[in-house]
């Protein structure tokens, strides 16, 4: 009977405009006279949701028999962004749909853009994890996600008076079809009690963690379907329940508010992201989100494992566990503990195993970003945990003393314990001490790490245990969707589409490069991406641009060191010299539209004066006549996963210009040199493997270099005005009242003079100036920077997450691709 009646989904037109209609009429309980495009988009994607489960039933079923090692990629941040254009993509549907839904009265287009983002992250790290979850599903690898269900994603930026305001994203307001919730998937949680020990029976000294509080983690699987392949992943999100409904005896003791608030504090833990991007912040709600979601993830990792009834000894060789920052690091004193104290495990057969799972990715080196959490909080929280903590350290400490003898000042800067008062647990040494593997996210960052933050580290477990896995990104998405036109023009020319699966196979448009047709479709695709960039930004900030000047753009969260700061000073003076000019030099400077976008921190003052400082430039630049268009500024409103689609495409140059040594690798620069777009960037995180791929006349790089930071800053100490006189020149101008109240603005620019120029704007504003003058002169000369943009793409094969996943499976995980059988 299951062979016979199971669904049917077959993929032409007929069945899906049948499913559409079953789904508006039965899902939606809504009449065909009634259907807007809200409900349309609902309809479609529930169809398209019906294909997937399938294809995630088979592949599940496929992992459990075939039962290889499988790899669990513990993430707090999954940056999905829209999934129904991605799922018709890699399904292959796209054609049909799109015919079938125009039948039925609707245009594709209006349709995908009723979706509302899945925003469960910050920025870099948590869309990385998004671009691996893609990869790992598109290249048959037995793969799972886990995160947090956050009730509210990253909030919504609006603008007001120039100052950013933040609004709740409710993002699960309408119903989510991207979801299977798994009601009867549901794993205990316990936080707080105590600690008791006592002796088996064999006689072994035992522990056991009771009383506290208990919670309840529910499963919501979201599926990941492949490009190309019936492979479909899951990333399992968990939501925080009470355990009990109601506390009966306080509900019948009058105490009803008590009751309904204890249910409250416990739906609490997953309600909202919190929105800090590369900045820890020691909130104790923080703490118990991890826990809560490392104590789920290990249960149900635990539960499949001991399914296949094998031995302990085999769990490296069935699980590898990569742990996305120090998010998760918990999971590994959590496993420990479920070693020892639950299955009697002795502790160093425990931690062999625990070990040989766990490897660690470190995404940033800036030291307030280094993750730390009070000792008494976890002793309050986790009290079995902190005694794990603690002879982890202890026995680490041991080792390190035995090999490195009579090296106090050694321990003191390895332990995993910081002895301030209180006593903080550094995350990041737990985590290389608990793994067997330490990356960095691109070739400078993981020699840096090696030479600062976990230089000590080195001394003891030597170079090998730290290496290098350079970031990627998606081409499905993020060109292939993104912007269809430069993806078709791409097959046509290759010849296939198998370029999607093999980004390499790009280089093979190096030979096409003079051929006068294609360059002049590589521009019209360029153009009409511009076109579709110049609508929006019309709609979303009422400023009109022209399409044929030079669109420069910098989107990414604001955040000192990235130095959108400098962006908007360089502004500032492009402004000036232009009205300084006659009418007729101006008419040959090269027009500019300068492009921001980019959520700050609710609480990060300096970066959402920035903010503020770049809408009071556009305000006075977009209004004064006497540049004649020359030059306009806008300040995207919610940048956000589907406005990048919309504004990557677009760019002609993008700038990537953090302070060397700063940025770890940054992944927007691989999306817009891979859709054509020219860099002017800094000698910082991938920039320099895109320059080294790319050739050095395809990019504008610019700066002092990272081993010359340390100097600068200490040159900093005995000056207090910037040096460099075009940047005081423009602080003069700030100072000036040209933009408004200047009083508003001091904070920032004290940044530069009282607050020692930590970023080295002033170091490096000179060379920045110079290489925007070369950027306008190369942009003249439009052969040649269509020359340039073609050869930016056609040399990124290296930059597809693809190549970073595999690297991952053959070098830390050793996890082999399980095709998917399918029966008929
Ligand atoms: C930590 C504690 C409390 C609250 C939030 C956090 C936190 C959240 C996100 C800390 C860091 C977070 O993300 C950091 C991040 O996105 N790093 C970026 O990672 C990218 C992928 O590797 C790199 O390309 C970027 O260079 C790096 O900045």
């Amino acid at each position: 009977l299951w062979e016979k009646y199971g669904a049917d989904e077959s993929d032409d037109k007929e069945s899906f405009q049948k499913s559409f209609i079953r789904h508006v009429t039965t899902t939606l309980a809504r009449s065909i006279y009634n259907i807007d495009n809200f409900s349309a988009y609902q309809a479609t994607a529930h169809s398209v949701r019906d294909r997937l489960i399938k294809r995630w039933n088979e592949t599940q079923q496929t992992h459990t028999e075939v039962d290889s090692k499988r790899v669990y990629y513990l993430s707090l941040e999954f940056l999905l962004g829209r999934s129904l254009d991605n799922a018709l993509l890699n399904l292959g549907l796209k054609d049909n749909y799109g015919g079938g839904i125009k039948e039925l009265g609707f245009t594709m287009e209006d349709v995908l853009e009723q979706e509302v983002d899945a925003a469960l992250g910050n920025g870099g790290l948590g869309r990385l994890a998004a671009c691996y979850m893609d990869s790992l599903a598109t290249m048959d690898y037995p793969a799972w996600g886990y995160g947090l269900r956050y009730t509210y994603g990253i909030f919504q930026q609006r603008l007001k008076d120039g100052y950013q305001i933040e609004f709740p994203d409710y993002w699960l307001n309408f119903d989510n079809p991207w979801e299977l919730p798994r009601l009867d998937v549901v794993v205990d949680v316990q936080f707080c009690g105590s600690v008791n020990r006592y002796t088996d029976e064999e006689g072994h000294e035992r522990y056991a963690w009771e009383g506290g509080d208990t919670l309840q983690a529910i499963a919501y699987d979201v599926p990941i379907p492949g490009y190309g392949t019936k492979n479909c992943i899951n990333i399992r999100l968990w939501s925080s329940k009470p355990k009990r409904q109601f506390d009966l005896t306080r509900f019948n003791e009058g105490q009803y508010e008590q009751a309904v608030y204890e249910q409250m504090q416990a739906e609490n833990i997953t309600a909202v992201l919190y929105p800090n991007d590369n900045h820890m912040v020691g909130k104790e709600l923080r703490l118990k989100q991890q826990y809560f979601w490392v104590a789920a993830s290990l249960f149900d990792i635990v539960r499949r494992f001991k399914k296949s009834e094998k031995p302990w000894s085999n769990f490296p060789l069935q699980v590898a566990i990569q742990l996305n920052d120090t998010h998760p690091t918990l999971a590994i004193v959590e496993l420990q503990r479920i070693l020892v104290d639950l299955e009697g495990i002795g502790w160093d057969e425990a931690w062999a195993i625990v070990t040989q799972t766990f490897a660690f990715t470190n995404h940033t080196i800036l030291p307030e970003a280094m993750e730390r959490w009070p000792v008494p909080m976890i002793q309050y929280l986790l009290p079995r945990h902190m005694q794990i903590i603690f002879d982890i350290n202890l026995f680490f400490l041991q080792k390190v003393e035995k090999a490195i003898p009579n090296n106090r000042d050694l321990l003191a800067k390895l332990s995993i314990i910081e002895e301030s008062t209180p006593q903080f647990v550094r995350m990041a040494h737990l985590a290389i001490v608990g793994s067997h593997r330490v990356n960095g996210v691109a070739a400078l960052h993981s020699e840096l790490i090696k030479q600062t933050i976990f230089k000590d580290f080195i001394q003891f477990y030597g170079e090998s245990k730290f290496e290098n896995k350079t970031n990627g990104i998606t081409p499905r998405r993020w060109l292939h969707q993104a912007n269809p036109k430069l993806s078709e023009l791409i097959t046509e020319t290759l010849g296939s589409k198998n370029w999607l699966k093999n980004l390499d196979l790009l280089k093979g448009l190096k030979s096409h490069v003079n051929n006068k047709d294609f360059r002049k479709r590589w521009v019209a695709a360029k153009l009409s991406n511009k076109v579709r960039l110049a609508d929006y930004i019309q709609k979303a900030t009422g400023v009109t641009v022209n399409s044929n000047a030079l669109f420069d753009v910098q989107v990414k969260r604001i955040h000192e060191y990235k130095r959108q700061f400098m962006n908007i000073l360089g502004v500032i003076h492009r402004y000036n010299t232009l009205k300084k000019m006659t009418s007729e030099e101006r008419a040959c400077v090269v027009h500019r539209v300068v492009i921001f976008g980019g959520k700050a921190a609710p609480g990060y003052y300096i970066a959402k004066l920035v903010i503020k400082l770049i809408n009071s430039v556009a305000e006075v630049v977009n209004n004064d006549n006497s540049i004649e268009d020359s030059l306009k500024v806008v300040f995207i409103p919610d940048y956000n996963v589907s406005v990048a689609e919309i504004i990557i495409p677009a760019s002609d140059i993008s700038q990537h210009i953090s302070t060397a040594g700063t940025e770890a690798s940054g992944t927007s620069n691989m999306k817009f040199v891979l859709n054509g777009g020219l860099i002017l960037g800094t000698v910082d995180g991938a920039n320099i493997e895109i320059c080294e791929e790319i050739g050095d006349d395809n990019i504008f790089m610019f700066g002092n270099l990272a081993h010359q930071v340390d100097d600068l800053r200490h040159a900093h100490r005995y000056r207090s005005v910037p040096v460099d006189p075009s940047l005081q020149a423009v602080i003069n101008d700030i100072e000036s009242g040209q933009f408004g109240d200047s009083r508003i603005f001091a904070p920032l620019i004290n940044t530069l003079t009282h607050g020692k120029d930590y970023y080295l704007i002033s170091d490096d504003f000179q060379s920045y100036l110079d290489t925007q003058k070369l950027v306008d002169e190369s942009y003249k000369d439009q052969e040649g920077w269509t020359t340039k943009s073609i050869m930016c793409s056609a040399h990124m094969g290296k930059f597809s997450s693809d190549r970073a996943i595999q690297e991952y499976a053959d070098q830390i995980w050793e996890i082999k691709p399980v095709p998917v059988m399918t029966k008929k």
